[in-house]
């Protein structure tokens, strides 16, 4: 039997990894990765996964993801190592029948505890599984240098970010049309920035964390990876523009509103007024 190390999903989660460490969003051990795994996905491995390990409390209660099984990068890991050396940098967890409590059922094989933020992704999770049907099943948090730039220039409100990203590029709205929630500074890992994030992820796929990073949820390791890749290239495009002395023209909220149509896209009305 193959080893769950060359399971696709496995392998995705590797690449995606490799992929945004390139990218220069994942300095030393910044930010993390999670994935709730499929059924038909795991079935063929569960007789390599060890199921005697102590669930430990979670910190909140996600009733809906109950029983399910998430891949997910370890605290203090670096993207950089992930591809090497799989088995020392991410874990399968398994939350327990309530909702509240997770154990490592494989991975991180030399020690370590699943993702700081592990509270953020998992609330989010839950609610981007409820909201999308169980469509989206990939959170990530990266550092990227030009949406953080931005946090320090622009307003920090949503409504600012999202008109200056979606003016940047054309793909922009189609690609986030409910545009990008954007938070102040906050404790990373703390209760109060996965509270926070959780209720505006309920509108927007993608959250600006302020003089940190982005925060973002799609239904695939493609998706969501090229959700955080149009983001930051709309930021490096503004800080380009800016550098350059400011917009002498752009897209008017009517041209934005225009794209909604022919591309089958609902784009935020609230933030075109
Ligand atoms: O180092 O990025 O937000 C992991 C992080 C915490
Ligand atoms: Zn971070």
């Amino acid at each position: 039997m193959s080893s769950i190390i060359d399971a696709g999903f496995v392998k995705a989660f590797a690449k995606l990894c490799d992929d945004a460490y390139n990218k220069g969003w994942h300095e030393r051990n910044g930010g993390n990765l999670s994935y709730r795994i499929k059924d038909e996905e795991l079935k063929p491995y569960l007789s390599q996964l060890s199921f005697d390990g102590e669930f430990k409390p979670i910190g909140v209660t996600v009733e809906n993801l109950k029983n399910e099984f998430f891949l997910v990068t370890g605290s203090g890991k670096y993207f950089q190592n992930v591809k090497a050396d799989i088995e020392n940098n991410v874990a399968i967890i398994e939350i327990d029948e309530s909702g509240s409590a997770y154990r490592i059922v494989w991975g991180l094989a030399s020690g370590g505890v699943p993702t700081s933020e592990l509270p953020t992704h998992l609330i989010n999770h839950s609610i981007k599984k409820e909201k999308t049907n169980g469509l989206h099943r990939v959170i990530m948090h990266s550092h990227p240098a030009n949406t953080i730039a931005l946090t320090f220039v622009l307003p920090l409100d949503s409504k600012v970010f999202s008109r200056e990203l979606w003016e940047m590029m054309t793909e922009c709205p189609i690609v986030f049309p409910r545009g990008v929630g954007v938070l102040p500074w906050m404790v990373p890992g703390s209760a109060d920035i996965a509270l926070k994030t959780a209720e505006l992820i309920k509108v927007h796929d993608v959250i600006i964390w302020a003089h940190h990073g982005v925060f973002c949820s799609g239904a695939d390791f493609d998706e969501t990876f090229g959700l955080m890749h149009t983001v930051e290239k709309a930021a490096e495009i503004l800080v380009k523009v800016l550098s350059c002395g400011g917009k002498r023209q752009t897209m008017s909220a009517d041209d934005i509103g225009s794209l909604s149509g022919p591309y089958k896209v609902n784009i935020n009305t609230d933030f075109l007024k």
